[in-house]
C-alpha cells in the first residue's frame, strides 16, 4: 500500500467558493492488479471550468460528487505497472488530479511525449488551455489578415497564448487584464494596446481609446462588461469567439451586462461559443505550430505555481481573485 492525500468536495459553493468547500483526506492506494497502473502525480491543474462542475447541474460533463475527490488534468510518473503498455518511470497524463497518487486502469492514462517541453506545459500552453486559444482564434473566430483582435483575460493561460498567436500572425492586438503587473507582462509579450480593466472606471471608453478603429475579432474569456464593451467597439462583420465568461461563474444573480446585444444585428456580428473538446482534431497541427513559435521566440509562457496538495484549493480560489500570471498550477512532488 502507498499513502496518498487528496482534496474532496466537502460542500457545494454558493457564489464565490471558499476554503471551507474543500477537505483534505488521506487514503491508501492499492498495488496495481492486472491491467492497472500506479501513478504518483507530479503536477495538477486548476481551471475555471471546475467551478461549474461544483454545481449540481447537468452539463457537458457530470458534476463533482460531494465527499469524493475532485478530478482534473494531471501529469504523473508511473511507479508500478501490471499493464504491458506502461512501465515504472513513464510520464503520463490523466484526469485524476487533486490527489498525490492513484491506481487506475491503463485506459485512464495517456503516455506523455514532452517534445522537449517541461511536462507541466501540457497542462497549460501545450495542453487543453493552449488548444483552446488556437481553436478559438483560428477556427471559431476564423482569424483573417488585417483583423484587429481584442482578447480579455489576456494575462491568463488561454488569453496569453491567444494574444501571441494573433501577434505571430501579424495582427494588431488589444489585451485586457487586471493590475499593473499583468499589464507589464502583456507589453512584454508584444500586445499593442493594454487595458488594465481594474484601473478603468469606464471599460467601453478605455477599449475605444485602445482600439480607435474598432475590433474585428473578440476572444472572450470574461463575459459581462467586457462583452458589452466589445459589442460597442466592434466593426461590421466582427466575429466573437466565446471561450469563457469567468465574471459570471460565481454569480448568484443573472448578469446585467451585456445590455447591447442588439449590435449583433446592425453590425452583422457572428458570436459563437465553443468547447475545446470538439477541436482535438487540431491538436497535431497545434503542437507543430506551437513548437515553431516557441523555437522562434514568438510564444513564451508563464506559470504561477503553488506547492503541495494542501494548497490546491487556494490555487483554485486564486483564479477568481486574479492571483495567477499565466497558468495556475499545483506542483505535487
Ligand atoms: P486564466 O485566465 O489563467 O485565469 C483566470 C483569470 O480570469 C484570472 O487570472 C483573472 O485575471 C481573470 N478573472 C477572474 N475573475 C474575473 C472577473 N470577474 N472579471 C474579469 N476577469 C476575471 O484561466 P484560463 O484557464 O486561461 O481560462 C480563461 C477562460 O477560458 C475562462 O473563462 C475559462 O472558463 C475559459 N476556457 C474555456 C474553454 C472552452 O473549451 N471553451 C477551455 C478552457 C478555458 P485578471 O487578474 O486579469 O482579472
Ligand atoms: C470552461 C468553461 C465552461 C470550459 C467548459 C465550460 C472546458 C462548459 C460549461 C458548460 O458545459 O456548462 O472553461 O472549459
Amino acid at each position: 500500500m502507498t499513502a496518498s492525500r487528496e482534496i474532496r468536495l466537502k460542500s457545494r459553493p454558493t457564489g464565490t467558493p471558499t476554503a471551507d468547500n474543500f477537505e483534505l483526506a488521506s487514503v491508501d492506494v492499492p498495488e496495481p492488479e492486472a491491467g492497472e497502473v500506479q501513478v504518483r502525480n507530479l503536477w495538477m491543474t486548476v481551471d475555471p471550468y471546475m467551478r461549474g462542475r461544483m454545481n449540481d447541474m447537468k452539463s457537458y460533463v457530470p458534476p463533482f460528487q460531494l465527499g469524493q475527490p475532485l478530478e482534473g488534468g494531471a501529469i504523473g510518473e508511473v511507479v508500478a505497472s501490471d499493464d504491458p503498455g506502461f512501465k515504472a518511470g513513464d510520464l503520463v497524463e490523466s484526469s485524476l488530479g487533486w490527489r498525490e497518487a492513484f491506481t487506475a486502469p491503463a485506459a485512464a492514462l495517456k503516455k506523455l511525449d514532452t517534445r522537449g517541453l517541461p511536462p507541466q506545459a501540457f497542462l497549460g500552453v501545450a495542453g487543453m488551455p493552449g488548444l483552446t486559444a488556437y481553436a478559438g482564434l483560428l477556427r471559431i473566430a476564423g482569424l483573417k489578415d488585417g483583423d484587429i483582435v481584442f482578447v480579455s483575460g489576456a494575462a491568463g493561460a488561454v488569453g496569453s497564448l491567444a494574444c501571441q498567436i494573433a501577434k505571430a500572425r501579424g495582427h494588431t492586438v488589444i489585451g485586457s487584464a487586471g493590475g499593473p503587473r499583468k499589464a507589464a507582462f502583456l507589453k512584454e509579450i508584444g500586445v499593442d494596446q493594454v487595458v488594465d480593466y481594474k484601473a478603468e472606471p469606464k471599460l467601453t471608453a478605455a477599449l475605444r481609446a485602445a482600439a480607435p478603429e474598432g475590433i474585428d475579432v473578440y476572444f472572450d474569456n470574461v463575459g459581462g462588461e467586457h462583452l458589452e464593451a466589445a459589442l460597442t467597439v466592434a466593426r461590421p462583420r466582427a466575429r466573437f469567439s466565446i471561450c469563457g465568461m469567468i465574471s459570471a461563474y460565481n454569480a448568484t444573480e443573472p448578469s446585467p451586462a451585456p445590455r447591447n446585444l442588439a449590435f449583433l444585428i446592425g453590425k452583422t456580428i457572428r458570436m459563437e461559443g465553443f468547447l475545446v473538446f470538439a477541436h482535438y482534431d487540431l491538436q497535431p497541427q497545434f503542437l507543430d505550430d506551437l513548437s515553431g513559435w516557441v523555437k522562434s521566440g514568438k510564444v513564451q509562457w508563464r506559470e504561477t505555481v503553488l506547492e503541495g496538495i494542501e494548497r490546491a484549493p487556494e490555487a483554485f480560489l486564486g483564479l477568481f481573485a486574479g492571483e495567477n500570471l499565466g497558468k495556475m498550477l499545483v506542483k505535487l512532488s
